[in-house]
């Protein structure tokens, strides 16, 4: 418990199970883990904007290396439980990290989706009432396939939703296809975790972007991914399709809480739109859905972040997370407390006050309530 008494619960806070490493061993594609010769840990290598970088490092020894180490933290269940000591952490929501199983092939992602999901669930068992989970779906395999996985991830006694990334069935999560999917996971009951992983096209970047890490693609590229992917929710109507879908949008939301008034405001002077009937007077303005459908994770790193997510969806849909085992300390040990856990607690503690009762419900209460996260 924390000092106030009550718990904190990490809803974002991710793992990749051993056998899903094992798998990316195997791959020459991203995602994937390599060893080189220069460093003693392997790297393991996700995103698009790190795909240079690999192709340099493999050419040349001295080269900066791509990715990052891929250290236990990663994979390591009692690394996970060590973490949650050292950071006064009581309860994780833990999820499989990007990018899922959006790489495989149709004809495997089901059984291999299975197969994970319930390694998840056993490592719940190993400890219950401190660890429950978010399944992740074969989203390239067959739309029956897909709802036989929600058919078995919802009979698993510590799943709590679904992690989602912004691809859905590949044409992103405006698809009138993925409606049906939408509907399978809110009838199941399932919160869907929306996360990123694609990012932006790399050339926003420019041609220096190489020189400043993964900044811009992990601080910009990964928040307006996810602000993108639910505008366009937004503006398809799934919302309004799905009534009881409700969704969890990492790092507070991308940047929706910020736009939304920008959002409205194009709505409502487009032309187009309106001379053709799509805005109809007693439509659900985005700020309702933000208020009704959507929860929003406090990983923002600042209380200026908070303070939007807070006056958009209302401290009351807000829920603590780390991000764990992203974003190690680079000096300090990482074996102790994170700065970037630390960071998030803080951020909270001065939005609204420490020992407060709103900072309390977004450590712990709220995802306690929402998700139901009770041992038995
Ligand atoms: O550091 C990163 O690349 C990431 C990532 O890939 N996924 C995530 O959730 N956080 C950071």
């Amino acid at each position: 418990m924390a000092a106030s008494g009550h718990p904190v619960v990490d809803i974002h806070t991710h793992m990749y199970p051993p056998s899903y490493i094992s798998m990316l061993e195997k791959r020459d594609t991203i995602p994937l883990v390599r060893k080189f010769p220069q460093a003693e840990e392997p790297r393991l290598i996700l995103l698009s904007s790190e795909l240079e970088s690999l192709d340099v490092a493999l050419k040349d020894p001295s080269a900066k290396l791509p990715g990052r180490p891929l250290r236990t933290h990663f994979a390591s269940l009692a690394q996970k439980i060590h973490f949650m000591d050292t950071n006064g952490i009581n309860v994780s929501v833990i999820s499989l990290a990007n990018p899922w199983f959006d790489f495989l092939d149709s004809s495997e992602a089901a059984g291999i989706a299975d197969s994970v999901n319930k390694e998840f669930s056993d490592m719940c068992t190993e400890h219950v009432g401190r660890l429950f989970f978010f399944a992740a779906l074969p989203l390239s395999a067959p739309v029956e396939a897909i709802k036989a996985s929600i058919e078995h991830v919802k009979n698993l006694k510590y799943c709590r939703g679904i992690i989602l990334g912004t691809s859905g069935l590949g044409k992103g999560l405006d698809d009138p296809n993925l409606l049906p999917i939408f509907q399978a996971v809110a009838d199941a009951n399932l919160l869907v975790f929306l996360h990123p992983h694609y990012g932006l096209p790399n050339e926003v970047y420019g041609p220096r972007g190489e020189e400043y890490g993964h900044v811009l693609p992990l601080a910009l590229g990964f928040p307006m991914e996810t602000t993108i992917a639910v505008a366009r929710m937004y503006m398809a109507g799934v919302f309004d399709q799905v009534r009881n879908l409700q969704m969890l949008l990492a790092h507070s939301g991308g940047t929706l809480p910020f736009l939304a008034g920008r959002i409205e405001s194009c709505i409502v002077h487009d032309g187009h739109l309106v001379k053709t009937g799509k805005v109809p007077k007693d439509r659900r303005t985005i700020w309702t859905v933000l208020k009704e459908q959507i929860y929003l994770d406090a990983v923002i790193y600042s209380e200026v972040g908070l303070q939007a997510a807070i006056a958009s969806s209302g401290a009351d849909r807000l829920m603590f997370g780390t991000d764990h085992p992203f974003f190690p300390p680079i000096e300090e040990d990482v074996q102790g407390p994170w700065d970037s856990s630390r960071l998030n607690a803080k951020a909270v503690s001065k939005a609204v006050g420490e020992g407060s009762s709103e900072a309390a419900a977004i450590m712990g209460l709220n995802a306690v309530r929402v998700l139901n996260l009770k041992a038995e």
